[in-house]
């Protein structure tokens, strides 16, 4: 495959400098592959620490960025200062922003716009709620979500897609190979009638909602499951065993 596996850890609001540091030292010191490219996804504040201190094969994410470059936006960051602490990813769109901050599919669209704009590498989450799967809608859901993500998108080379269900996420229940092979082969059907074979081919559709050690295995054995984005397991030190899932 083109397409080099991916695992991207989500920190989310969690951690000190204390605990981060330690988390930091353990992954430092980890033996991992280099078939894998591996992103750690820090708090804002905690984002130029992580770049200092984690070893240059990790990359780092901030979580969640504006659509502008700077301005009267109190409490925002852009991608123009996630760049100046050498900071190189952003998750947008991630479910915890679209529904417990209330971020719509347009001001998604707009982030991942302007992020890519800057040279910001895009992990672009999508994911539909318990109701809508068991409505039967997960594929409308996902590829509007898709939709409003690929109509901001020049340059795929610097996106990945998230897959998260939003009933899989920190709730320990994780989606099976199959649940989640499904949704990734329709994904990359959906690239290939609405931007190109290539980008179909050549871009990396991650899963995420409760992936453990346990887990990521069978996951990573699924042909359309190109790596990961982890909560709750990327901090603590089973994150270097998925991070190695493939080998
Ligand atoms: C999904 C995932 C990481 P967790 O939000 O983005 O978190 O692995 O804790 O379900």
């Amino acid at each position: 495959s083109r397409r080099k596996f991916f695992v991207g850890g989500n920190w989310k609001l969690n951690g000190d400098k204390k605990s981060l540091g330690e988390l930091i030292s353990t992954l430092n010191g980890g033996k991992i592959n280099d078939q894998t490219e591996v992103v750690c996804g820090a708090p804002s504040i905690y984002l130029d620490f992580a770049r200092q201190k984690l070893d240059a094969k990790y990359a780092v994410s901030a979580q969640n960025c504006y659509k502008v470059a700077k301005g009267a936006f109190t409490g925002e960051i852009s991608p123009a200062m996630i760049k100046d602490v050498g900071v190189t990813w952003v998750i947008l769109g991630h479910s915890e922003r679209r529904h417990v901050f209330g971020e719509s599919d347009e001001l998604i669209g707009q982030k991942v716009a302007h992020a890519l704009e800057e040279g910001i590498g895009v992990i672009a989450c999508i994911g539909e709620k318990l109701d809508e799967r068991e409505a039967g809608i997960t594929e409308k859901v996902v590829f509007e979500q898709t939709k409003a993500i690929a109509n901001n998108v020049k340059d795929w080379s610097k996106v990945v897609l998230a897959y998260e269900p939003v009933w899989a996420i920190g709730t320990g229940k994780t989606a099976t190979p199959q649940q989640a092979q499904e949704v990734h082969e329709k994904l990359r059907a959906w690239l290939k009638t609405n931007v190109s074979e290539d980008v179909a081919k050549s871009t990396r559709i991650i899963y995420g909602g409760s992936v453990t050690g346990g887990t990521c295995k069978e996951l990573a054995s699924q042909g359309d499951i190109d790596g990961f984005l982890v909560g709750g397991a990327s901090l603590k030190a089973e994150f270097i065993d998925i991070i190695n899932a493939k080998n």
